[in-house]
């Protein structure tokens, strides 16, 4: 598409690292997702919306950008894009999910740094990815240590704002969150020029509870046996809520759900009843990775949940509604947000909990508890899971991997082993 091509042009992008990049997509994306039996007719929007991800999309937020709304790229589900949303301002999620990336990360980054961060500094130092062309600055965290050195780097090619999130959560960490939320707010309104109200605000906060709503409804529809859509189809849908405006995804996710709701009334699903049902708990999975689901789904289990920020931590808990002044909105916000259990937290049990209630109401036959490569406080934290699940009777299998193809013989076997024995 011509218009397509200058407009990526127009971003500054390398176009034929670009061509590159795009061209190994299609067959990925059939192979994954459109060879999947009776996969559900509200996928048809996601679909499109992953197919033009890199062109319509980004033409929407070009002209939202023309309208002087700010563009701001986000890494981790603890930044409160109600801010954003709150001025209309576009947020997108930009961690790198593709190993073509990776090389090019690496040659700022240490080899061995989590493939997620070597692959979001490859999309900006390669010019590839729409997104990074067309934020005005990004927001970075003080999560792992991998990251929040990284942004010191990236701020070298892209404005990056960071922001300290502390590591326990008592009284002190949430009084020195919501004073980072509220240092937030002022960075939002120097760079965009727009005043946050205590209206503006409720607007945005009502815009991302929807949109956590809707994505709760759909993981429980999943509770079901036969679970009436795969794990690898939420998954693409979890990963497109990144990039997609909160209502529109919120009302389609909330079409899909009521498609799913008759298929449940119906009986129906996309595995047989009594299929294999598996949750994976971990690292998050950004665009395009898709390896892990579908090494697990071509064996013929069925993914039910996942506790990642590609999935629960993105959308557990609600903003409490209703506050009437600034202090109390960002007052909520806080709470909500550090309620997220990640484990770049100390102590972190309120993970351990979560992981256990997901296998026992999404009714899992195992865990499958999966960390990226050098991701260090996932990894650590698998001891403490493992046991838990243990002492339940869950089985669990621990695995490690990183974006590339190189291990999916050696994945496979371990995961078809597992599944065997469950
Ligand atoms: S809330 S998981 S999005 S920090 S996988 S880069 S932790 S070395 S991504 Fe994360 Fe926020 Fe936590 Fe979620 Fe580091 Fe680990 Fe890599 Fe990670």
């Amino acid at each position: 598409n011509e218009a397509y091509r200058q407009m990526w042009q127009e971003l500054g992008m390398d176009l034929r690292q670009h061509d590159l990049f795009l061209a190994a997509l299609p067959e990925a994306f059939n192979t994954v997702f459109l060879s999947q039996s009776n996969r559900p007719q509200g996928m048809a929007y996601f679909d499109n919306l992953l197919m033009e991800a890199h062109g319509g999309r980004i033409r929407e937020i070009l002209d939202r950008k023309k309208e002087g709304k700010p563009v701001v790229g986000t890494f981790c589900v603890f930044v409160p894009e109600e801010l954003i949303f709150a001025i209309d301002g576009v947020s997108v999620g930009l961690c790198g999910g593709a190993q073509f990336t990776v090389p090019a990360g690496e040659r700022v980054l240490p080899r061995n740094l989590c493939p997620l961060i070597k692959s979001l500094m490859g999309f900006k130092l390669e010019r590839i990815c729409p997104y990074f062309q067309a934020v005005d600055f990004l927001i970075g965290e003080t999560t792992c240590d991998g990251k929040k050195k990284t942004w010191e780097i990236l701020n070298e090619y892209v404005p990056t704002y960071v922001m300290e999130l502390p590591q326990r959560k008592e009284e002190p960490d949430l009084a020195l969150w919501e004073r980072e939320i509220w240092r937030l707010k002022k960075e939002v309104e120097r760079r965009s020029g727009q005043i946050i109200d205590e209206e503006k605000l409720a607007r945005g906060i009502r815009r991302a509870n929807a949109r956590r709503e809707a994505l709760r409804r759909l993981y429980k529809a999943r509770q079901a046996d036969p679970v009436p859509i795969s794990g690898k189809d939420v998954l693409l849908i979890s990963q497109l809520a990144f990039f997609d405006e909160p209502e529109r995804f919120a009302a389609r996710v909330n079409e899909l759900c009521e498609e799913l709701e008759g298929r449940m009334a119906r009986g129906e699903g996309v595995a047989p009843k009594g299929a294999i049902r598996i949750v994976v708990a971990g690292t998050p999975m950004p665009i395009p990775y898709w390896k892990l689901h579908h090494i697990v789904e071509s064996a013929g289990a069925v993914i039910v949940a996942e506790e990642t920020c590609t999935g629960t931590r993105y959308f557990a808990g609600q903003v409490e509604e209703g506050g009437e002044t600034l202090e109390q909105q960002l007052k909520a916000l806080a709470r909500r947000f550090l309620d997220i259990n990640c484990a770049c937290f100390t102590p972190n049990s309120g993970r351990v909990e979560d992981i256990l209630n997901l296998a026992r109401e999404w009714r899992a036959h195992g865990v499958i508890y999966y960390t990226l490569q050098f991701c260090q406080t996932y990894a650590l934290e698998a001891r403490r899971v493992e046991k838990a699940l243990k002492e339940r009777g869950i089985p669990v299998l621990t695995l490690e991997s990183d974006y590339s193809e190189e291990d999916v013989g050696q994945l496979k076997t371990r995961i078809e082993a597992f599944l065997e024995m469950l």
